[in-house]
């Protein structure tokens, strides 16, 4: 079996070693532009080149877990295109949007600035029960957000395409039910894929649904949000802040607003980082279970986009 790497965005070495080890039996190389016909292939952000030189690949496996960009390129028919499921990242993205909902919850940045500025003051404690968080998209992620939300007893809310039902939570699905579900919420997390459906669903419409005083956390993709937006229903008040992962633009542009936004908190896109040795063993026991003819999770549905 042959299997060609091609990830722009990491020192391929690492992870051709660990694929070598994890997988023996294979022929495993970096892609270079004339490389022979391989019949599986490890990638993030190949160039079309790629598929159009590797038009026989029987699977594809991306090194995340969404997979917008790869679907806007031209793909091989005869390929299935798997995805990480979890792979260590919903642990992450548990703490870093527990991190921010406490962080404004408990006005962590507020005793910060009090605590710079040489002031010792106590705010009076805030109701929890007045900041309902609603999660979008309950898949891999979202579903470990929202129980590690509960643990912290917060009224937590949830969003999906279909029906879900997930002890602890309020369960919302479809177009139908999402003006319901943003007024139910405070906090908005958006966990869902980008897909010609969820493009720009944060926007001036849907953000001033929340309920006053919203705050925004996404760590999904930025082209789910309208920037301009966000800032303007943080300049009107409706919106208190927002914490933000993910951007249009990666980096994100030196002149953007959201750089310098006193009630804007921005991480570059690491929420939740892909664990190289944890997903070299997701992806060789996919690989193989796939050559055994057995279902595996992750397992994208490109007509549906995720
Ligand atoms: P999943 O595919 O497991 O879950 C997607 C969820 O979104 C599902 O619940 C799905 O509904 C829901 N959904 C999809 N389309 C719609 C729609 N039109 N309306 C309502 N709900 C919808 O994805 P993951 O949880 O694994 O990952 C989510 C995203 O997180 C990734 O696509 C990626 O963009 C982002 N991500 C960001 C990272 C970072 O570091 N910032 C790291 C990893 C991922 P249903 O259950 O009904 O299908
Ligand atoms: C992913 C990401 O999709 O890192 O895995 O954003």
């Amino acid at each position: 079996m042959n299997i060609t790497f091609c990830c722009t965005n990491t020192d391929p070495e690492p992870w051709l070693a660990g694929l070598r080890a994890a997988l023996p039996q294979a022929k495993i190389e970096l892609w270079q532009t004339g490389a022979s016909p391989a019949d599986y292939a490890v990638v993030w952000a190949p160039p079309q080149q790629f598929f159009d030189e590797q038009p026989q690949l029987k699977a594809v496996f991306a090194i995340g877990a969404g997979v917008d960009a790869l679907l806007k390129l031209r793909l091989p028919a005869s390929a299935s295109f798997v995805r990480l499921d979890d792979a260590g990242m919903a642990v992450q993205m548990a703490e870093y949007v527990c991190h921010a909902v406490i962080r404004h919850f408990r006005e962590l940045d507020v005793y910060a600035a009090d605590i710079s500025q040489g002031r010792w003051t106590a705010h009076p404690p805030r109701n929890r029960a007045d900041f309902p968080v609603g999660v979008m998209g309950l898949g891999v992620l979202g579903q470990r957000v929202v129980q590690a939300l509960t643990h912290f007893e917060f009224p937590v809310n949830g969003w999906s395409r279909t029906a879900k039902a997930i002890e602890g939570i309020r369960g919302f699905h479809g177009d139908e039910q999402r003006d319901d579900f943003l007024a139910a919420s405070r906090i908005l997390v958006n966990l869902l894929p980008l897909t010609v459906d969820t493009q720009g669903i944060m926007n001036r419409s849907t953000l001033s649904r929340l309920q006053p005083g919203g705050y925004v956390i996404n760590v999904a993709r930025g082209a789910h949000l309208v920037d301009e937006d966000l800032l303007a229903l943080l300049d009107s008040g409706h919106l208190a802040g927002a914490t933000l992962d993910v951007f249009r633009t990666e980096p994100l542009p030196v002149d953007h607003p959201f750089w310098r936004h006193p009630n804007i908190t921005i991480t570059p896109h690491t929420s939740a980082r892909t664990l190289r040795e944890t997903s070299i063993a997701q992806i060789a026991g996919k690989l193989l279970a796939l050559q055994r003819g057995e279902l595996v999770a992750g397992l994208v549905d490109v007509g549906r986009g995720y």
